[in-house]
């Protein structure tokens, strides 16, 4: 397993590279631009500037989340091959600069959603927060204008530039059903799986966060079956997924074990955080601690330590803690007790592991 942080950039992170190289076993940033819009070609020397920042601090580059898909893309335009031909050469100047993985997401309109990004938890910290309840009875321009309102630092995906076409995509997403949505992403893969390939590039969808449909937009990437379905869409090592458990967890059906065992061979990439999932349906992100929600944490880096899993792992949104001003979900303190305690469990289940053949190989010498 191989420890990154995510890292949002000079200047549009509380957290400095100073302050990651501290935390231990974290070999590598995960990043992105984060200012270039969606559909636009990212410049070998802005990727270029990226690495040599990461590489004062003694960390790589490998990880990108994400190179966000155009909407045209999603929706099936005419228009989506001119973006199209841009994201395979932002994939070719990536690999250039010798990045490995590429995480995105193929979720209409809103990536991660929540309805609460500083919902205060019974320990007096606060942490990101979704009722169930409430965003189907939102309207959505509402939530994201007290998403943007309530928070200087929006939420990755959530950017006000990004949301300024949101009456104009609603009405495009009338016609597009899951069915259409699954035939887009078959076309946006068939045509930059085989440029990944020849890169030695992984490209690492993100599952839907929450995995189901929210305001009546379609959503595919939420489940096993489905996540099945997206790997035979194009069956190539390159083709893989970021397997995201706070993602997934947040419906208590998915079985996440069960997943990794399937699918670890094609799981460049994972994501491990907890969340508390409510009888009502509502979740809150929670410590990374299996103890402290509804995902089995310590049974999934089991699961990962026993397949000898050699991808990137990061830890995930962590709650406000210590009175850190941070991005919703990416200060430095909870994060990075959640890779302490990653590592604390894939430490252990590795000796456990060692010991227990070394006491066989053992009883085979008598
Ligand atoms: C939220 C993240 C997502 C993720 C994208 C990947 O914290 O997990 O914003 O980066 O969905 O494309």
């Amino acid at each position: 397993m191989r420890m990154v942080f995510r890292w949002f950039g000079e200047g549009n992170d509380t957290v400095s590279l100073r302050h990651i190289r501290h935390i231990p076993g974290v070999e590598g940033i995960v990043w992105a631009l984060h200012d270039l819009p969606a559909g636009e070609e990212w410049p070998l020397a802005r990727i270029l500037e990226v690495k040599r920042q990461a590489e004062e601090f003694g960390l790589h580059t490998e990880v990108v989340e994400s190179v966000n898909v155009h909407e045209d893309i999603k929706l099936g335009l005419p228009t989506r091959d001119l973006y199209i031909e841009r994201y395979i050469r932002t994939i070719e100047q990536l690999a250039h600069a010798g990045v490995k993985v590429i995480c995105y997401n193929f979720m209409p309109v809103f990536d991660w959603a929540r309805t609460d990004l500083f919902r205060k938890r019974p320990d007096g910290s606060t942490a990101l927060f979704f009722e169930k309840a409430r965003i189907h009875g939102i309207d959505p321009f509402e939530l994201v204008r007290t998403i943007n309102e309530n928070s200087s630092l929006t939420m990755p995906g959530w950017e006000p530039e990004r949301l300024s076409r949101l009456t104009e995509l609603f009405e495009a997403y009338r016609t597009v059903d899951e069915e259409a949505l699954w035939t887009h992403l078959a076309y946006f893969l068939q045509a930059v799986i085989p440029v990944a390939e020849r890169n030695g590039i992984q490209m690492a969808i993100h599952p839907d966060d929450p995995p189901w449909s929210i305001f009546g937009l379609p959503r595919i990437l939420t489940g096993q079956n489905n996540l099945r379905r997206f790997l035979q869409l194009v069956d190539s090592p390159s083709n893989g997924i970021t397997l995201c458990t706070g993602s997934l967890g947040a419906n208590p059906d998915n079985d996440l074990i069960a997943m990794i065992h399937e699918f670890h061979d094609r799981i460049p990439f994972t994501h491990i955080r907890n969340v508390n999932v409510y009888e009502n349906g509502d979740f809150i992100e929670t410590s990374h601690r299996t103890e402290d929600g509804t995902v089995d944490i310590a049974g999934v880096v089991k699961a990962y330590q026993e397949l000898g899993f050699n991808g990137y792992c990061r830890p995930d949104h962590g709650r406000h803690i210590w009175d850190e001003v941070c991005r919703p979900g990416y200060g430095l303190y909870d994060r990075a007790l959640g890779i302490m305690y990653l590592w604390g469990l894939w430490d252990a289940y590795q000796r456990v592991a060692a010991d227990a053949a070394a006491s066989e190989r053992k009883e085979a010498v008598r």
